[in-house]
């Protein structure tokens, strides 16, 4: 990596403890990723925007700021990115699932919250997140009550946007989001300090598409047995999804994605035909939450889809057909979004059927549901989503963790033991 310190500086970064997450950071990924076997060539890239995630991605972003550009940090795929694209911003994911950061968020919210908000949080209060460092504001949302009062601790440390996000699925409830769509929209012109136009919007859209259905490319190429690319690496296209170049990424996974598929049609794959396949569902698992995945696929399986909103839940969405106005535009990226089965919504069943068909077409032996620790609403749909499951024979196990190793061995041990069930 080339000297970025005088720029991490000017960012405002804690360099001490800054080098002392990336020196975390390279540890766990060379321990993860780099160990594994049969890897695609075409993860080579990826690997690179790792290694350059605190480098050159920021150098871009610094530039694009001092050419006026804007930089918008978010927390929850119900923020629009085609409305910040438009207004020729760049989104940038925040959500963050490191348990470096999880202890500084001490003292502003609660403990007993889930370890997604503490470290969104804490890598504001430690000072080594450049891309909050190099956002111009963060959008947050009404989603889980822990993200909202979070939010509120996160505005009097860093320019905070909120967005209403209802929690009901009626048409009342769809008039509200549009209507906040609608006030995102002004917000992103006063920022950005230019109109957005319809045909902007709609372009705006079809490179969001675009990206998204690489995503949905490289992820159906999982359904094949032997699986043409390990779940840990699947994953980590999706983590990335949230804060590389969109044009750029979207070109990789295409690339991947030829790869993938060439190598499912050979029957090359990562593991052994008859490896036991699992689905994972649950709550997000933001970088560089690696934890499940690297527990699983250690143990004798492989992890063939992601049910959440580092997975599926994003890119599954596509926006529907409407007139090319800008307000029809509007409304159809707003019912996109609210095509997202999050658990924050009562009721919220369309997420039990999707994980049951997800279940099916990627023909999983096995689910397994995942609740970061403290957060209700998923593990509340734990009980819903494992009922149903057994009502159509597919063996599954709830699992509530952190981002912390102390229950590694623990996790181990229960997943070899779910492991070992689904091959007999
Ligand atoms: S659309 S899942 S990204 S809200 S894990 S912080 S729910 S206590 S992240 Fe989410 Fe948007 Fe929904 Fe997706 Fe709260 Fe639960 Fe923590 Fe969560």
């Amino acid at each position: 990596m080339s000297d970025y310190r005088c720029m991490w500086t000017g960012l405002g970064l804690d360099l001490d403890r800054h080098d002392s997450l990336l020196e975390l950071l390279g540890q766990g990924y060379a321990q993860a990723f780099l160990s594994q076997q049969n890897r695609p060539e075409g993860m080579k890239y990826f690997d690179f925007v790792v290694s350059e995630a605190h480098g050159l991605r920021i150098k871009e972003l610094v530039e694009h700021k001092s050419k006026g550009g804007t930089v918008v940090g978010t927390f929850c795929v119900y923020v629009p990115e085609d409305v910040i694209l438009a207004a020729g911003g760049i989104p940038v994911g925040l959500c963050a699932g490191a348990d470096f950061a999880v202890a500084d968020s001490d003292g502003l919210i609660p403990r007993n919250t889930c370890p997604l908000i503490r470290a969104s949080l804490g890598f504001k209060m430690n000072r080594t997140c450049p891309y909050i460092q190099a956002s111009d504001f963060v959008v947050g949302e009404t989603t889980c009550d822990g993200k909202k009062k979070m939010f509120e601790a996160m505005a009097e440390q860093h320019p905070t946007y909120i967005m209403e996000v209802p929690q009901k699925k009626t048409a009342a409830a769809r008039d509200l989001f549009i209507s906040e769509v609608k006030a995102f929209v002004s917000k992103m012109e006063s920022e950005s300090g230019r109109k957005i136009s319809a045909d902007q919007l709609a372009e705006a859209t079809r490179r969001l598409e675009a990206k998204k259905a690489a995503l949905r490319r490289l992820h159906e190429a999982r359904k094949a047995d032997p699986v043409p690319i390990s779940g840990l690496d699947a994953l980590l296209v999706s983590q990335i999804s949230f804060y590389d170049d969109i044009d750029r990424f979207t070109t990789k996974v295409n690339e991947l994605a030829d790869e993938v598929e060439a190598r499912a049609a050979e029957g090359r794959g990562v593991f052994a035909k008859s490896t036991p396949r699992i689905l994972f569902a649950g709550t997000p698992l933001p970088l560089p939450d690696w934890k499940l995945h690297s527990i699983l696929e250690s143990s004798g399986a492989t992890i063939v889809g992601e049910e959440s909103c580092v997975g599926s839940r994003y890119y599954t969405t596509t926006t529907p057909a409407n007139d090319d106005t800008l307000d029809g535009q509007l409304s159809a990226i707003s019912d996109r979004l609210l095509g997202t089965h999050c658990a924050c919504f009562t009721p919220n069943l369309e997420r039990v059927e999707d994980i049951i068909e997800m279940a099916r077409e990627y023909k999983a032996d096995g689910v397994i549901h995942y609740a970061l620790a403290f957060c209700q609403t998923y593990a509340a749909e734990a009980i819903k989503v494992e009922k149903a499951l057994k009502a159509e024979a597919i063996p599954v196990m709830s699992l509530e963790s952190d981002f912390s190793d102390n229950d590694a061995a623990q996790l181990q041990t229960r997943v070899q033991a779910f492991i070992e069930m689904l091959r007999r």
